[in-house]
């Protein structure tokens, strides 16, 4: 584990940063945790929802991120927020298309935030580089197979249930890191089965998706032991509702636009645990962050 043990950490460190197989090779560098920009082209998403709905202003925005420091940008165009209704197929690629390519075309390395095969297959034929499925294979089971056959990494992201109806779900045993790590080695072998090599997959906790807070507290506190399943570990807690109850005042929770320290903190912890990527919506907090994890877990190397 490599956030405590400074000194014989680096070399574990680095290896448990390592990205998947398939990445192009400017995004398989191992000296720090990446960074992924979030781009919800969407009209309903919880922070950014509505701002990105119009194709230039997305990839607009999509390149803002590159140029704060962003290693890669993740393009969605089905919100996820809790009590979300499901975008039609059709509609969600017409949504995603004109962005992936216009992102892909000003040479910006783009992922594609989606449950479905067909706007995968369409999203990575326009250049995307990695599938980023929050259902983990399980929304629909032909996805595990197309994304074998599409050759790009695959994240597996721990879920349990459609939007309308996560709430009802968040329920766990007294190890709720357990059973997240159970059932995501099952999505894993799913995945595995259906043809995509072990080494191109990366795993994701889910925070907030079919987790209460206290939830999601428990998995950033027991980060260290997904990452022990040996697979990088991708953290999504940016601008979530846990960190809001967290800071929230008699008047309410905290804004979703002023939880930008705290994911930045979350960052930092990850990142310390040997999280391989963080997709965040505030692009420079967040890389000066890892850029600090980085540099402290390096010095800690010296043996004096
Ligand atoms: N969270 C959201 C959407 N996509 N993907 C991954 N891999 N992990 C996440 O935690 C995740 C995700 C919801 O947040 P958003 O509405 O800000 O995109």
């Amino acid at each position: 584990m490599p956030s405590a043990d400074y000194a014989s950490g680096r070399a574990t460190y680095a290896a448990s940063m390592t990205g998947p197989a398939g990445l192009p090779p400017e995004l398989s560098r191992a000296d720090r945790c990446l960074v992924m920009g979030i781009l919800n082209v969407t009209p309903d998403s919880f922070s950014d929802g509505g701002r990105f709905a119009d194709a230039d202003a997305a990839v607009a925005h999509g390149i803002a991120l590159r140029d704060a420091g962003a290693d890669i940008v993740d393009v969605g165009g089905e919100s996820t927020r809790p009590g979300a209704e499901r975008v039609a197929p059709a509609q969600e690629v017409d949504r995603i298309l004109p962005v992936v390519a216009g992102l892909v075309a000003r040479g910006v390395p783009v992922s594609i935030d989606t449950m479905r095969p067909e706007t995968a297959t369409r999203a990575v034929a326009a250049g995307a580089v990695l599938v980023n499925d929050v259902s983990g294979g399980l929304a629909d089971p032909r996805m595990a197979g197309t994304v074998a056959g599409l050759g790009v990494p695959y994240v597996v992201m721990h879920w349990r249930a459609h939007s309308t109806e996560m709430a009802t779900w968040a329920r766990y045993g007294d190890d709720v890191v357990a059973d997240v790590a159970a059932e995501l080695a099952t999505a894993v072998q799913g995945a595995v089965r259906a043809g995509v090599p072990a080494d191109r997959i990366v795993i994701d906790p889910g925070l907030g998706f079919a987790k209460e807070a206290e939830h999601n507290w428990a998995l950033l506190a027991g980060l260290d032991r997904l990452v022990a399943l040996g697979f990088p570990v991708l953290v999504g807690a940016s601008r979530k509702r846990f960190l809001g109850e967290l800071l929230a005042t008699p008047a309410g929770p905290r804004p979703v636009d002023e939880r930008e320290a705290a994911t930045a903190a979350v960052s930092v912890m990850v990142a310390a645990a040997g999280a391989w990527c963080v997709r965040v919506h505030d692009v420079a907090a967040t890389r000066d962050a890892v850029r600090v994890v980085a540099a402290t877990l390096a010095a800690g190397h010296d043996p004096h």
